[in-house]
């Protein structure tokens, strides 16, 4: 074993002292705030391709050895295997993706499992507050649960009609349209619910805990 960083490393850790760095100088901020009514929140501009942001690591799992744990606070704590998520009802909506970094991009079909349906199943206990998404590249982010509970959150498997590729994040990942990209967990691995918060990786490096694109808030 030795502490030399491996290539993958120190491409990783460029990127996220790159990210760290908009933080601190405020990249992006325009100091203006929008209504939804307004479909480009501020400081956002249109993409029509779907850009890949990550950590670097792109983890491959098959569905025949995916699993999604939905534990903490709730009543019910259950892991489901792919077959499992399938058999439960499917749930198809539409919405448009913004990214911290500038992009937004309309229209995106998704498909998948909807928020409602997972909560309906794990019950979350009377004092639960927030959930912490897992993923398998060891990322980590941190919602409200009513952020969550809205009717256009997903974990979903599928955008315009076709299996979401690895590289975003397939074969599942979390879809919650109305806020920045980053709180949309890519490879989720499990869905922690708690009662305190806990700011994921991107939170504990200067990005905004809440992260409402129309209010901009990008950063902490
Ligand atoms: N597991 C995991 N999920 C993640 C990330 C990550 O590094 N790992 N990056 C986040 C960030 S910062 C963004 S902008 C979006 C990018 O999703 P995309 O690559 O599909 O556009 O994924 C989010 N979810
Ligand atoms: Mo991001």
């Amino acid at each position: 074993m030795t502490d030399e960083p491996t290539i993958f490393g120190k491409i990783k850790d460029k990127l996220i002292g790159k990210k760290q760095e908009w933080a601190t100088q405020g990249r992006g901020l325009t100091g203006e705030a929008a209504s939804h009514e307004q479909r480009l929140p501020p400081g956002q501009h249109l993409v029509k391709d779907w850009p890949v942001l990550d950590l670097g690591i792109q983890p491959q799992i098959p569905t025949t050895s995916y699993t999604l744990t939905l534990d903490g606070a709730v009543e019910h704590p259950i892991t489901l295997a792919w077959a499992d998520l399938m058999g439960l009802p499917q749930s198809e909506r539409v919405s448009d993706m913004h990214c911290v970094t500038t992009w937004s991009r309309y229209d995106n079909k998704w498909r998948g499992v909807s928020a409602e349906a997972l909560l309906t199943l794990v019950q979350p206990r009377a004092d639960c507050r927030h959930i912490i998404f897992h993923s398998y590249d060891d990322y980590t982010t941190n919602v409200r649960l009513e952020q969550f509970a809205q009717d256009d959150c997903l974990l979903v498997h599928t955008w315009n009609d076709a299996p979401i590729s690895r590289e975003h994040g397939g074969p599942l990942r979390v879809m919650i349209p109305k806020f920045y990209l980053w709180k949309s967990a890519k490879w989720v691995k499990r869905l922690e619910f708690v009662v305190a918060d806990e700011p994921g990786f991107w939170e504990t490096r200067g990005y905004n805990n809440n992260a409402d694109p129309w209010t901009e808030e990008r950063y902490s």
